[in-house]
């Protein structure tokens, strides 16, 4: 059996389950890797040179190799191409997008930096997992350097249509990159189907069903959606509801329902629009002043991008408008903390919430609505509010889903999921909770494993 290397911009520290990261692809994977695989990717440490050899670390029989990167590198790399021009451009943000050559030119020169510090480690049978935008050109820098071995890549953020692509100068340069891979994995069929239309567009190259074929070989794109580990995460939920933290919540809300939105402090994750959703709601259906409380837990994250210090701003703004406008002496409407919460808190508070309010104004997946229908007590469960531009809306259609661009709509669901019958929340979470404990992070990591591994009882991805 071949060895697995997982790739990746960032490695978690081994052995740190339930530690407070609040990024998605750490937490699906951890649970994955077994005995005998290799994590590369870079420290999250900036030092003043990239260094040419990662530093190796062991920990449950998985060795991790981390490279930490330099300070024009982390520039120009990091906050720069994959933070300032991808992250805004694939989630449809073209006003967002700031592009300058010399970053494409350092990202490029970080992944052929971590190409040359890997090489030495690989043998010729190894099985390659490439995760996310940071890292698109990296199977033609280990190309470069001799590997002839499998190379897949998973992007866990949206795919856009060539119209959007068009936008990125190097759009042709990106695609010829994708299309060096043996297997390209996208999180729903929409994605996927934008990939195939700009292969063709920009790589120029032919698409025979849900193959790329190139001049080197055949690509195979699939839609492969993440998952969580839902048994996993509904005991841990069921533990910490009982919790001290989780009492003292239930006391501070005397009675009152609790709606949670817990994510990174993201643009994309439509946060001013929620806010002004609940403004709405408290405008337009008053018998909810004093019957509901917001918890929004937005962990800061990328603070060096300016886009987000900016974001930061503006939620403090709206955040004190909103309990200005509404509060009385013995009810704030909302609460705001830019902190993380560990992950076990988090599981007990969702368990808890009547609401579970996730409206990204766009989402590779969003994990969070997963957590939240897997954490809920099947007996009495709330109710989830999804942006129907979330990839998990392709799968979790029993939510009430909204679109977020319009805070009237997600007024109105929120009215709604407080105003729903138990009979009906019953219904809907069963449904969802199928869903949720079928498409887990297990299957997802086996079904992309398979499709690398060639073999051909991968079969098709999962209905989405
Ligand atoms: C990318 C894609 C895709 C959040 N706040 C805290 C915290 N979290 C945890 C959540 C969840 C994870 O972080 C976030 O995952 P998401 O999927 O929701 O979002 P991204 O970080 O943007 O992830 C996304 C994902 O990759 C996987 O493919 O689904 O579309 O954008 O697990 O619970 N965890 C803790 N404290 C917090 O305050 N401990």
């Amino acid at each position: 059996m071949a060895r697995l290397v997982i790739v990746s911009n960032r490695v978690p520290p081994p052995r740190a389950k339930g530690a407070a990261s609040a990024g998605g692809l750490a937490v699906a994977l951890q649970s994955f890797v077994s005995s005998g695989t290799l994590w590369f990717g870079w420290s999250g440490r900036v030092t003043e040179r990239t260094p040419g050899k990662p530093k190796i670390v062991n920990g449950g029989g998985v060795t991790y190799a981390t490279i930490d990167l330099g300070a024009e590198d982390y520039d120009r790399f990091y906050v720069g191409f994959a933070n300032s021009s991808l992250w805004p451009l694939l989630h449809f943000r073209l006003g967002l997008m700031r592009y300058r050559r010399e970053d494409f030119e350092g990202y490029l020169a970080v992944n052929a930096a971590f190409a040359e510090a890997l090489i030495p480690m690989l043998r010729p049978d190894d099985m390659i997992w490439v995760h996310d935008y940071h890292l698109i050109p990296f199977a033609d820098a280990l190309r470069a350097r001799g590997f002839t071995g499998r190379i897949g890549f998973f992007l866990h953020i949206p795919f856009v249509p060539p119209s959007v692509l068009d936008a990125l100068p190097p759009a042709r340069a990106l695609m010829r990159s994708l299309c060096a891979y043996d297997v390209v994995g996208f999180q729903t069929r929409t994605h996927l189907q934008d990939f195939l239309d700009c292969a063709r567009r920009f790589g120029g190259f032919a698409v025979e069903g849900e193959e790329v074929v190139t001049e080197g070989g055949r690509v195979r794109a699939i839609a492969d959606p993440i998952g969580i580990d839902a048994p996993s995460f509904a005991r841990v939920a069921a533990r910490s509801a009982g919790t001290d933290y989780i009492r003292r919540l239930t006391e501070s809300l005397t009675g009152r329902a609790l709606a949670i939105s817990a994510e990174r402090l993201d643009y994309s994750k439509g946060l001013p629009n929620r806010f002004e959703g609940f403004a709405r709601l408290l405008a337009r259906f008053p018998q909810h002043h004093r019957t509901v409380s917001l918890l929004q837990i937005a962990a800061r994250s990328r603070e060096d991008v300016v886009e987000y210090q900016a974001l930061r701003r503006e939620l403090d703004r709206l955040a004190g408008d909103i309990n200005g406008r509404f509060s009385q002496f013995d009810w704030v409407p909302l609460r705001y903390m830019t902190q993380t919460v560990a992950r076990t808190k988090l599981a007990g508070l969702f368990r808890i919430a009547r609401i579970g309010l996730v409206t990204p104004l766009r989402d590779g997946m969003n994990l969070v609505a997963k957590e939240f229908v897997a954490a809920q007590d099947p007996a009495d469960p709330g109710v989830l509010v999804l942006s129907r531009f979330a990839g998990a809306a392709e799968e979790l259609t029993e939510a009430l889903l909204v679109n977020p661009y319009d805070p009237d709509e997600i007024a109105e669901a929120m009215n709604t999921a407080l105003e729903m019958s138990l009979e009906e929340r019953q219904e809907r979470h069963a449904a969802l909770r199928r869903a949720v404990f079928e498409v887990t992070a297990a299957r997802y990591c086996n079904v992309f494993v398979e499709a690398l591994a060639g073999e051909a009882g991968a079969g098709p991805p999962p209905a989405n």
